[in-house]
C-alpha cells in the first residue's frame, strides 16, 4: 500500500509522506495500548466517549469496552478496534491495502500492519478468524500462499469471498484476534479453530464449501451445512451451539431452474434446521420462540457457496443467550411465503451475556420495515433506514422487552461493521450516512448483491457493551 503525496495520519496528526504505512499505524498501536492502560488519554481519536456526557445523560465512569483507532494511511474505513472484556481482549481489524502491487505484497502489508499492532499488546495475541474480500477469483491461490507464509503453523480459519472492495482495491481483510490470561487456541485443520478461557469455548468455522461434484443450490447448500456440522464436530462442538452464521452465495438473485437461488438456500437451511434445537441449555429465560442463529445471507460474484459460523460451548451458569427481533420488522423466519417459500431461518440479532459484558451479533440488516423493502432506488435512504433498524434492534429498551434489563448497545458500541453494496457507485452516499451515524468504526465496504433484487445496501456488525444486572 502506498502513501498519498500529502497523507496526514488521523491518529498521530502528523504529515507523514515519507514513512511506510506500518510505522504510522504502529503509532496508532501505541495509542491503542496507552488508551487501554489509561482511559483518560486524549491523544487518540477514540469513539468511546469517556467522561463526556452524551445527550444529557450522566457521565460514564467505567472505561469503554470498545476503543477504535482508524488510520488514513490505509483505505477509507481501515482500522482496528480493541475490545477489553476483562479476562480477554479482542482486536477487530479491517485492513484494505490501497496498493495496486502484487497480491503477495498486499497480503504481506496487511499482515505486517496486524503484526505491528499485535506485538504492542501487553499479552500474546492470536488471529483466530479472517475474511478476505477478493476482487478476482484468480488471486485466491496467491493470497492463500502468501497468508500461509505469514502465519506459519498457526493460521486463522479463513473465508475467501468474491466481494470486491468498493474502492476498486484487489482485496480487503477483516480479522479477529484474541489474547488474555489463560486463553488457549486449538487448531482443527484449515476450517475449524477453538478458543477457550474461563470455562467458555468458542468454535470458529470458516471457508466451508460444498463438494465439487454436487449440483444445484439446494443440494449444495445442504452439503455445505453438513460439512459445517462436521467441522464443528471436529472441534468438539455441534450445530445446536451455533450463534452466528454467514452464507455467501454466488448469483443470489438469479434463478436456479424455476426459483431464485436464495430461496433454494432458504429451503435447504429450513430442512437442515428442522431437527436442531438451538441453545436449549443456555437461553435467557424469556427467550422468544424462533431461536435461530444471527445470520447473513449475501451474494458474491461467481456461482460458489461459502459458509461460516461461530459456536459457543459452556457450562457456566452466568452465561446466557438472547435472540433478538426488531419491533419494526417482521421476524425473518415468519416472512410470508411470497418472500421465500420456506422462510429464512435466522434471528435479527443474538446477544450473549457473559459476566459483566454483552456481545451482540447483528445479522445482515437491510431497508426492510415490517416485511417490505423501503426506499426503492434510494441508496441514501436505504442506508439510513438500515441503520435505524440496527439502532432499534440493539437498544436497551429492545433487550428489556425481550426480558433482559441492564443490557443493550448503541451504534457506537459496534467494534466493526460490514457494509454490502449492490452498486459500487453508491459508495460515497452510503459511506457518508454510515460515518455520520456510526462514527469512526473499522468498516469493510464490499460489492455484493443483496438477496432481494430491490435492496441496495445491507449492514452487519458486532457490538460489545456492559451488562449491569439490576
Ligand atoms: C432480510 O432482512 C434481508 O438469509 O441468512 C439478512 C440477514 C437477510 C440474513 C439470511 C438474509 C439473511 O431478510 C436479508
Amino acid at each position: 500500500m502506498r502513501l498519498g503525496k500529502a497523507n496526514k495520519c488521523e491518529t498521530c496528526r502528523t504529515q507523514n509522506p515519507s514513512e511506510g504505512a506500518n510505522s504510522c499505524f504502529g503509532r496508532a498501536a501505541v495509542l491503542l495500548f496507552s488508551v487501554r492502560m489509561c482511559a483518560t488519554s486524549s491523544a487518540a481519536r477514540r469513539r468511546a466517549r469517556v467522561a463526556k456526557p452524551s445527550r444529557g445523560r450522566s457521565v460514564r465512569l467505567s472505561p469503554p469496552v470498545v476503543v477504535t483507532e482508524l488510520t488514513s494511511n490505509l483505505a477509507e474505513g481501515a482500522g482496528c478496534s480493541c475490545v477489553d472484556l476483562g479476562d480477554s481482549v479482542r482486536l477487530a481489524f479491517v485492513i484494505t491495502p490501497r496498493g495496486s502491487g502484487k497480491v503477495r505484497e498486499q497480503v504481506r502489508e496487511v499482515f505486517s500492519v496486524m503484526r505491528t499492532v499485535l506485538e504492542r499488546q501487553p499479552q500474546p495475541m492470536a488471529v483466530t478468524v479472517q475474511t478476505v474480500f477478493l476482487k478476482k477469483a484468480r488471486d485466491r491461490a496467491e493470497c492463500e500462499r502468501a497468508f500461509a507464509e505469514c502465519y506459519g503453523s498457526r493460521p486463522p480459519v479463513t473465508n475467501y469471498v468474491l466481494q470486491p472492495p468498493c474502492g476498486g482495491e484487489s482485496l480487503a481483510v477483516e480479522a479477529w484476534a484474541i489474547g488474555g490470561k489463560d486463553v488457549r487456541v486449538e487448531h482443527f485443520g484449515p476450517q475449524a479453530l477453538a478458543v477457550s478461557y474461563d470455562s467458555v469455548r468458542w468454535v470458529y468455522c470458516a471457508g466451508v464449501t460444498p463438494g465439487a461434484s454436487v449440483r444445484g443450490v439446494y443440494p449444495r447448500a445442504l452439503d455445505a451445512l453438513g460439512r459445517l456440522r462436521a467441522a464443528l464436530a471436529d472441534a468438539g462442538s455441534s450445530f445446536e451451539r451455533v450463534v452466528r452464521t454467514w452464507f455467501y452465495l454466488g448469483g443470489i438473485t438469479e434463478p436456479d431452474g424455476e426459483v431464485q437461488r436464495y430461496h433454494e438456500l432458504n429451503r435447504a437451511r429450513a430442512d437442515f434446521y428442522q431437527d436442531i434445537r438451538f441453545h436449549c441449555a443456555s437461553l435467557a429465560s424469556h427467550a422468544p420462540r424462533g431461536v435461530y442463529p444471527a445470520s447473513t445471507g449475501i451474494g458474491m460474484s461467481g456461482n460458489g457457496l461459502v459458509a461460516s459460523c461461530v459456536a459457543l460451548e459452556t457450562q457456566r451458569e452466568d452465561v446466557f443467550l438472547l435472540p433478538l427481533e426488531n419491533p419494526q420488522q417482521t421476524p425473518a423466519y415468519a416472512y410470508d411465503p411470497s418472500h421465500s417459500p420456506l422462510s429464512p431461518r435466522f434471528s435479527r440479532a443474538v446477544a450473549l451475556v457473559l459476566g459483566n459484558y454483552a456481545t451482540t451479533w447483528v445479522s445482515g440488516t437491510a431497508s426492510i420495515v415490517d416485511a417490505e423493502s423501503r426506499h426503492l432506488g434510494d441508496p441514501e435512504q436505504q442506508t439510513a433506514q438500515t441503520i435505524d433498524n440496527i439502532e432499534r434492534l440493539i437498544a436497551a429498551d429492545n433487550f428489556a422487552s425481550h426480558g433482559l434489563k441492564g443490557a443493550g448497545a448503541r451504534l457506537r458500541d459496534l467494534a466493526k461493521i460490514r457494509v454490502y453494496l449492490k452498486r459500487p457507485e453508491d459508495l460515497v452516499k452510503c459511506r457518508a450516512v454510515c460515518e455520520r451515524r456510526f462514527g469512526p468504526v473499522p468498516a469493510v465496504y464490499a460489492v455484493a448483491d443483496i438477496c432481494r433484487p430491490e435492496l441496495l445496501i445491507e449492514i452487519e456488525g458486532v457490538a460489545f457493551s456492559r451488562f449491569a444486572p439490576g
